[in-house]
């Protein structure tokens, strides 16, 4: 077991108040506490204009999620939502760090600190560097940075003793020269948030429809009979899908929804974009709500499928697309036979719910054709994660609903461009064409053995195997699972380098040596020898589209991420094949090496410029899955999870609450749970409370429990909440000590953060 260290929030509590739980999500309080995170952030003029060009076609990509802008109209009021205003607001804020702010604050100091604190310091102004020893970061020059770097990754004994990781925010054009240096030095160490979030999506994906990405556009929510919402909270993560869940049921169309939580921005909503209707009741969205238990949705879905098939059965051609089936799909009989092996019985206590509330879905997705699924984190960070996505497909394939309109898969993704980043190459497995195209343009030979994911990599920093970390933004420490274990594998390191916008916790749990690079924001303008760039970006639903911020940097030594990334190449790479420096002084220099080296960028200098951007081609939009190993799209066989639970032991799940993005703190408040001003918080249900004897607001430890290991974390709080027996919820990252890191999902090997075991027991001190 490990002891708390620094690498984990303080214990602190911030004084906690409950609230009642509205009943609909946006109106005008969100626009309200958008406006006040923003002014308060950035001052009232610059904070109108920013959200004026948010989302835009000639203005800045929304650094919050990755949801899609629509093709034609745009809201006249901006397109933007609550929490995407208070990421911009974060990222645009007037205060900032300084070579001054190092030497007034100690390393110790700064993690001693919350999350929040930090987060709110602002700003990173300039190169900073932490020599062995030291407990200032001190200002250094980019030339010195560059070079303590080239000169560390030089004397490794292998390239395979580097790790390069990658957050989602990153450009395009960033990312393919990242993973083009990363590759010219010669490994496939590029692990990135994606193995942390959606990587589940993309291995099942892949393997049933030939594609890792969704199949849907935006437009196909216009058309959609039945839109079903799985493992999401779009209210708080994704707020403009709300706007287009609404439209769905404009044009007649259901939803369910599938959650342990009932997620208020499900239930109702009030449009954002339309000021007369601020203050009215709001829209329903929700029309049937399946309140699963944790990780008890491959058996619903099995019931889902055994009922569909019964139905079937009974009336044959009346639920099943027999015609897709044929000519479109493999391993039907396979499929079927293996889904008799389970019984409803058996099943049915593993979901938490009726029978009855199981019927009526099944009524609705076999009463319509067009169904789109969408889903996030509750269903991809499970042990059988895969095994979730792949049920989802099979539903789809059996109606025939995919590759038409109105219907498809929806994995709702994160950070607003990390599928982009894939598109670029930033993954530890590349396949061998991609490869094979690198090494022809840029004549080198590339590394072929895959490199480490995000759990091998801190594996292989623990035990020494690798010796510098560099991250191209994120918050590695904060975001991995099993804080302390992953410090020490950070603390093992030699160099452990980040390239950000702001200060965070990965700053201060460090190598022997660390360097902090900050870069230009989406929101800043990016001058280059050639002239003013912009970068470009995809978004969930395959659409590539320009970026330009319009804002002066906040510091005048700040580079950009390609021009970091190109001036550290070009001082590492002894030889090389690129010229760097022409490639960053033109940013339209590196779009024609992706077209020439990835499929789908044709005329990607044109195509790019025009407004709203344009499609990468999708196999499975268009029906076709030659890709498959199979040539056809492929029915699979699922497990459900089948863990048992001890009478005093619950499953938990770690979720973000409305005021934060991954593990930037926007606030301390989850006001669509009710609960404000305080984040150790743990949501149990009333009876189990009852069982362990705890009362609301209870001070507890929390244990996590993976084979013989125990990990713990102490003082949180006990709130009631409506949430299924033997389930609790805990907030990302407070929790993340007790995930194990080698508890990761089969196949993806994504840390199973939203199934951790746990026992809960009661402070003999109370708060
Ligand atoms: N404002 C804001 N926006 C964000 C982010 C943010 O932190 N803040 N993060 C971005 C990123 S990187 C991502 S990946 C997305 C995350 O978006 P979400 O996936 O919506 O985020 P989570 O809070 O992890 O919520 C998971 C949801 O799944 C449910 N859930 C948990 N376990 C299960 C289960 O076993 N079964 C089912 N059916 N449901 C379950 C939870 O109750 C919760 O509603 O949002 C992106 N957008
Ligand atoms: N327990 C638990 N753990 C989880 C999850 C969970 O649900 N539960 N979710 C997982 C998921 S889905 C994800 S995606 C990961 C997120 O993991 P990360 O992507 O690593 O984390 P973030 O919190 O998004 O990173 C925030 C930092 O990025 C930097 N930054 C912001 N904008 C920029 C920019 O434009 N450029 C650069 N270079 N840096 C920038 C800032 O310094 C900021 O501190 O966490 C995962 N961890
Ligand atoms: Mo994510």
């Amino acid at each position: 077991m490990f002891k708390k260290t620094d690498a984990q929030p303080p214990e602190k509590l911030t004084g906690i108040e409950l609230t009642e739980i509205p009943k609909s999500a946006v109106g005008v309080k969100a626009i309200k506490t958008a406006l006040n995170h923003v002014t308060k952030e950035t001052g009232v003029l610059k904070g109108i204009s920013l959200l004026k060009k948010m989302n835009q076609k000639d203005g800045f990509d929304c650094p919050g999620c990755a949801w899609p802008d629509p093709d034609e109209k745009r809201a006249f009021l901006a397109e933007y939502c609550e929490n995407g205003a208070k990421a911009i607001a974060e990222e645009a804020t007037k205060n900032l760090v300084t070579p001054l702010f190092f030497s007034t604050y100690s390393v110790e100091k700064l993690s001693k600190l919350s999350d929040y604190e930090i987060g709110k310091k602002g700003r990173i102004t300039n190169p900073v560097y932490l020599p062995e020893g030291a407990n200032h970061y001190k200002e250094i020059s980019w030339q010195e940075a560059f070079s303590i770097i080239a000169d560390e990754l030089n004397s490794l004994d292998s390239p395979d003793e580097a790790i390069f990781y990658t957050s989602g925010r990153t450009s395009n054009e960033a990312a393919y020269l990242y993973q083009l240096f990363v590759r010219q030095f010669g490994t496939n160490n590029l692990p990135d948030c994606s193995n942390m979030c959606h990587e589940s999506s993309g291995v099942a994906l892949t393997e049933t429809l030939g594609i890792g990405k969704g199949s849907v556009t935006l437009d196909d929510f216009n058309h959609a009979d039945l839109v079903m919402v799985i493992g999401q909270n779009p209210g708080t993560n994704h707020p403009r899908m709300l706007t287009a869940l609404g439209e769905t049921k404009k044009n007649g169309g259901k939803i369910i929804t599938i959650n342990p939580l009932p997620e208020v921005g499900l239930i109702n909503y009030i449009d954002p974009q339309k000021p007369l209707k601020w203050f009215g009741k709001g829209q329903d969205l929700t029309d049937l709500f399946l309140q699963v238990k944790i990780n008890g949705d491959v058996a619903l879905l099995k019931i889902i499928l055994k009922l569909m098939k019964q139905r079937e059965e009974e009336n044959p051609g009346s639920v099943f697309n027999h015609q897709f089936i044929q000519e479109k799909t493999k391993g039907l009989d396979r499929f079927l036979e293996d889904l008799d092996t389970y019984t409803i019985e058996y099943l049915l206590p593993q979901t938490g719910l009726e029978l009855a509330v199981i019927e009526k879905a099944v009524d609705l997705i076999v009463n319509n054709e067009k169904i789109i699924i969408c889903w996030a984190m509750g269903l991809t960070q499970h042990k059988n994660a895969v095994d979730n996505i792949r049920e989802l497909v099979n539903i789809l394939l059996l109606k025939g609903s995919i590759g038409k309109k109105g219907a498809g898969t929806c994995p709702v993704r994160g950070h607003s461009n990390v599928q982009g980043d894939r598109t670029m190459g930033i993954w530890e497995k590349p396949k061998h064409e991609f490869l094979d195209a690198l090494e022809e343009e840029f004549k080198f030979k590339s590394p072929r053995k895959h490199g480490y994911d995000v759990v091998n990599a801190i594996e292989a920093m623990y035990h020494k195997k690798a010796k510098v970390f560099f991250g191209l933004g994120g918050n590695f420490i904060s975001a991995t699972p099993d804080t302390e274990y992953t410090a020490k594998a950070l603390k093992n390191c030699d160099l452990t380098v980040h390239v950000s916008t702001k200060l965070n916790r990965s700053h201060l749990i460090h190598g022997k040596k660390a360097l902090i690079l900050p870069c230009l924001g989406r929101s800043e303008k990016d001058f280059q020898i050639s002239g003013e760039q912009f970068v470009s970006v995809e978004n969930s639903m395959g659409v590539v589209h320009s970026s330009k911020g319009h804002l002066k940097p906040c510091g005048e030594y700040l580079l950009s991420e390609v021009a970091i990334v190109a001036g550290l190449a070009k001082i590492t790479l002894k030889k090389s094949s690129v010229n760097w420096v022409e490639l960053a002084s033109n940013y339209d220099l590196i779009r024609d090496k992706i077209e020439a080296t990835i499929p789908g960028f044709e005329n990607y200098n044109t195509r790019v410029r025009e407004k709203g951007g344009f499609y990468l081609p999708n196999n499975a939009r268009e029906n076709n899955f030659d890709n498959t190993l199979t040539g056809k799209a492929n029915f699979s066989i699922n497990k459900p999870s089948g863990i048992k639970l001890d009478e005093n032991q619950y499953l938990m799940m770690t979720i973000r609450t409305h005021d934060q993005y991954n593990t930037t703190i926007y606030g301390l408040n989850d006001r669509y749970r009710g609960v404000l001003n305080e984040r150790r918080v743990i949501f149990m249900n009333k009876d189990d409370m009852q069982k362990e004897g705890l009362k609301k607001l209870d001070l507890v430890n929390i244990t996590s429990h993976f084979k013989d290991e125990v990990r713990i974390v102490n003082g949180f709080l006990v709130i009631p909440y409506d949430i299924p027996k033997q389930c609790t919820a805990t907030y990302f990252p407070e929790a993340n000590a007790l995930v194990p890191i080698k508890s990761t999902a089969d196949l993806s090997n994504t840390p199973t953060s939203k199934t951790i075991i746990v026992t809960v027991k009661k402070q003999k001190k109370q708060a």
